[in-house]
């Protein structure tokens, strides 16, 4: 039978490569956004490669909205075997003495209380079918603090420990649960960091091979991929030009 998997913050970077690469593993897939267009525009990719794809476009931000959009799922709600919590942003880069509350709510209230709003409405379908696989995107920043990374880290700190705390609870279901944790990835993520800011979003990359979104969704496919006595708990994943959130080496 095919397996069914949900991905947030599909309609760019790591979400929208883990969505192909899962459509292309033979997942049907559900995908979820803020922007339409680009939602549409990744159905029309993955269907004319013969795959399934469905899509929800909603803000994760809002409780409410996440919830209706769950609700519209109706039936297929409990048949989701693979949950991919990919949804999250830095919305700033500046030291916490001049951060804005704006910037520090956006993070927050997309990076933990939007996986746990998906989630919340996931996991009761795979405890109801014991089976099942949540995998969270965390980050170098949440196994460390860096300059300017203040909330953000926080964030990605928070990630890491519900991923194991998720793990403990649903253990006893046999549901899976693993982390990625990438290092430089060159996605939107730092244009969205700047505030738009293409040079100051390029400088962070420059002089070094960044790691691309579709290395995290091959890394993503590997965690998948594994026989069922099989969980990888996480995968920390750097450019081998990166040692470390602070130590680049730099051409
Ligand atoms: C993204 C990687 O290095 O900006 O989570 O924290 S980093």
């Amino acid at each position: 039978m095919k397996k069914t998997a949900l991905i947030t913050g599909a309609t760019a970077g790591i979400g929208r490569a883990t969505a192909l690469k899962l459509s292309g593993m033979g997942y049907d897939v559900i995908v979820t956004g803020r922007r339409a267009e680009r939602l549409e525009k990744l159905t029309l990719e993955i269907e004319g490669k013969g795959g399934s794809c469905r899509t929800l476009c909603f803000d994760i931000q809002s409780k409410d909205e996440v919830d209706k959009a769950m609700d519209s799922l109706g039936e297929q709600l409990d048949n989701i075997d693979l949950l991919v919590n990919n949804a999250g942003l830095a919305a700033t880069a500046e030291p916490i003495q001049s951060g804005s509350w704006e910037d520090w709510e956006r993070m927050i209230d997309t990076n933990i209380k939007g996986l746990l709003a998906v989630s919340k409405r996931v996991i009761p379908g795979m405890i109801k079918r014991s089976c099942g696989h949540i995998v969270n995107l965390s980050s170098i920043a949440g196994k460390e603090a860096y300059a300017n990374g203040n909330v953000y880290c926080a964030t990605k700190h928070a990630v890491e420990a519900l991923t194991k705390g998720m793990r403990i609870d649903l253990l006893q279901y046999g549901i899976k649960v693993s982390s990625i944790s990438p290092g430089m990835v060159e996605t939107e993520f730092s244009i969205v960091r700047y505030h738009g800011d293409k040079d100051k979003a390029d400088a962070v990359y420059k002089g070094l091979t960044p790691l691309t979104a579709e290395d995290i969704a091959d890394a993503i496919e590997f965690i998948v991929s594994r026989p069922p006595h099989v969980n990888i708990n996480d995968i920390l994943i750097m450019p081998t030009a990166q040692a470390s959130a602070v130590y680049n080496h730099r051409s």
